[in-house]
């Protein structure tokens, strides 16, 4: 079963929960491209972690269509350093985002979940159907068991109410408006920026966490956004759907990579105390293929445009003077 189904967006309240990260702001710029009306709410406004003030603020804004772009996510260390933070928080979330919008009769909810889902030694390329056939990686685990719950609970809603909850399952993510934090950043961010500082400061080696050899499958937020837009309109199905690029290479190719791009000629330098994280997790996206979606942003311009923003401050925890 394709899960191809026809929705039109068009006139509709859109409400993209999480809209001031990386993946909800592309969600938003993709949007804006479409005939539809964008609600977003600052944290000030709407805190997600909140119950009653979640269910109050869809009543008031009764949005038709919600995309749950809003969770706690950070790179591997950050997985590891704040497991409460990580489960606790974005179980929360995805429970009152998507009870709210069942109880105000949102007509279709897009859940995003990340490939970290799937066992840490699943075939590949993964599968949906690989999802609970194994153990997970533990550096992940509390995230990935969060977004596994918020997956079940689109599922369960289908199941149980008939309501037209999706989940999006995307590849490691990069690009504008990423969060450049030092520690807690994924691996694009991190690397742009210490390449960018070791080349300011003519810094001759630079350490890469881990032994280099795990390999990811990199996406640009903005295919993924678009891939978020593709599936509001064209799919309706309680299984999760993989969305990744097919742009997959070792940690020590994808930093070299990242060198290259920001200019830095110095050396690469592996800290094998470091955690690598699961060996590999290339996504089989064949259904969404088979829909009519694919990427168009290939890696190396990506992480161009990606190092542009960055240059231009728009990333968070950007406190360091990012001119180049
Ligand atoms: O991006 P990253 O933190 O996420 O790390 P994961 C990917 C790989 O890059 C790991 C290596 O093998 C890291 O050891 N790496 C090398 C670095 N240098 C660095 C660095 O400076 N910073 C970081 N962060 N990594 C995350 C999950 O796993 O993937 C999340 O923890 C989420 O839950 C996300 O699912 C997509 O791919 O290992």
């Amino acid at each position: 079963m394709t899960g191809a189904s026809t929705y039109n967006i068009f006139g509709k309240r859109v409400f993209v929960a999480g809209h001031r990260g990386m993946v909800g702001s592309a969600v938003v710029r993709r949007l804006a491209s479409e005939n539809c009306t964008i609600l977003t709410a600052d944290r000030r406004e709407l805190d997600l972690t909140k119950e009653e003030l979640t269910l109050r603020w869809l009543e008031a804004n009764h949005p038709e269509i919600v995309v749950h772009a809003a969770a706690k996510v950070g790179g591997i260390a950050a997985n590891n350093n704040f497991p409460v933070d990580f489960l606790c928080d974005n179980l929360a979330i995805e429970l009152n985002v998507i009870r709210a919008s069942h109880a105000v009769g949102v007509r279709r909810l897009l859940f995003l979940g990340s490939s970290c889902i799937y066992p840490k030694h699943a075939k590949q390329p993964i599968s949906e159907d690989e999802l609970l056939t194994g153990p997970l990686e533990p550096t992940n685990e509390w995230y990935a068991i969060a977004k596994i719950a918020g997956l079940k609970m689109c599922q369960a809603h289908r199941r149980q109410h008939g309501d037209d909850f999706i989940s999006a399952m995307p590849t490691n993510l990069y690009g504008p408006g990423d969060n450049y934090h030092p520690d807690h950043s994924h691996v694009p961010a991190a690397l742009i920026r210490r390449f960018h500082e070791a080349k300011l400061a003519n810094v001759p080696t630079v350490t890469v966490w881990g032994t280099g050899t795990p390999r990811r499958e990199f996406l640009n937020v903005d295919d993924f956004a678009d891939a978020c837009v593709f599936l509001l309109k064209q799919y309706s199905s309680d299984m999760p759907i993989n969305v990744g690029s097919g742009d997959e290479l070792s940690i020590a190719d994808f930093a070299t990579t990242v060198a290259d791009v920001v200019g830095y000629k110095g050396k690469l330098v592996f800290d094998t105390s470091k955690p690598d994280g699961t060996p590999r997790k290339l996504l089989d996206s064949s259904r969404i293929r088979g829909l009519g979606w694919r990427p168009n942003i290939a890696l190396r311009p990506g992480l161009a445009a990606a190092y542009a923003d960055f240059l231009k401050g728009h990333g968070r925890h950007l406190e360091v003077n990012a001119s180049s």
